[in-house]
């Protein structure tokens, strides 16, 4: 077998019922290209909506099949929960053999500590989401939501995301990005000069000053939307890779 050298990032596929192409490209690239990589990176919102690890829908299915082929076949898969997917739990992790990333994970890719986030906590400025947030990660709002039937979970989802989406046309874009001393705060609390994050839809390479006077980097991986990109690193360096 060839050995496995490159590591791979992505994030915000958001897959859904609504987007079979999006859906038939990621599992297309799991059987096809993830395969040569040591290890993929998915940095959150891999699904538009994870209303539970029980629902068992035609393309939760197919994704969950796919990933653990994968995994079966050597390339380590890592996933980090987004803001719409945060349900996501042990149960899938099992099903897949993934393994969870924490919401802060420094790693080390290629002799370089690594920061890597999903984004929304960057986003600092958007203070009725970080609420929001706030609340639903306690175990009381879990319990509560994932004590509920399938069926009302389906409906709160559309109903959740129909909101979502007249509450983001009221916000203005810079709320929605990320806020840069936080970045900054972020970075330097993790001791790190390299971030990749998703979520902001903003794809794109910052060259930044962290307070100490140390030049950093930060990377935003772009959404999967009618194209997708991968950020792929090897031992001499990175590039970007549409699929
Ligand atoms: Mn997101």
């Amino acid at each position: 077998m060839l050995t496995k050298q490159e590591v791979l990032f992505i994030s915000d596929l958001h897959l859904s019922a609504a987007r079979p192409a999006t859906t038939q490209r990621f599992l297309r690239f799991l059987r096809q290209r993830a395969p040569a990589a040591e290890r993929l990176y998915i940095l959150g919102d891999l699904f538009d909506a994870w209303i539970g690890d029980d629902d068992d829908n035609p393309l939760n299915g197919a994704v969950k099949q796919a990933l653990h082929r994968l995994a079966d076949a050597g390339t380590a898969v890592y996933l980090q929960h987004g803001n719409r997917d945060f349900l996501l739990g042990e149960r899938f992790l099992r099903e897949t053999g993934c393994r969870p990333l924490p919401e802060y994970a420094v790693i080390d890719l290629y002799g370089m500590p690594t920061l890597l986030m999903h984004g929304d906590l960057l986003c600092s400025d958007d203070l009725a989401y970080l609420n929001f947030r706030a609340i639903s990660r306690t175990p009381a709002w879990r319990d509560n939501i994932l004590g509920k039937p399938l069926w009302l979970r389906r409906l709160g989802a559309r109903w959740y995301r129909w909101r979502s989406h007249w509450h983001k046309a009221k916000k203005t874009a810079a709320i929605m990005d990320a806020n840069l001393d936080t970045v900054k705060e972020t970075m330097q609390g993790h001791g790190v000069t390299r971030l990749i994050h998703g979520h902001t839809h903003r794809p794109a390479l910052h060259d930044l000053m962290l307070a100490d006077g140390r030049p950093a980097q930060r990377f935003v991986l772009a959404e999967w939307d009618d194209q997708s990109s991968v950020l792929c690193w090897n031992s001499e360096g990175y590039r970007l890779e549409s699929i």
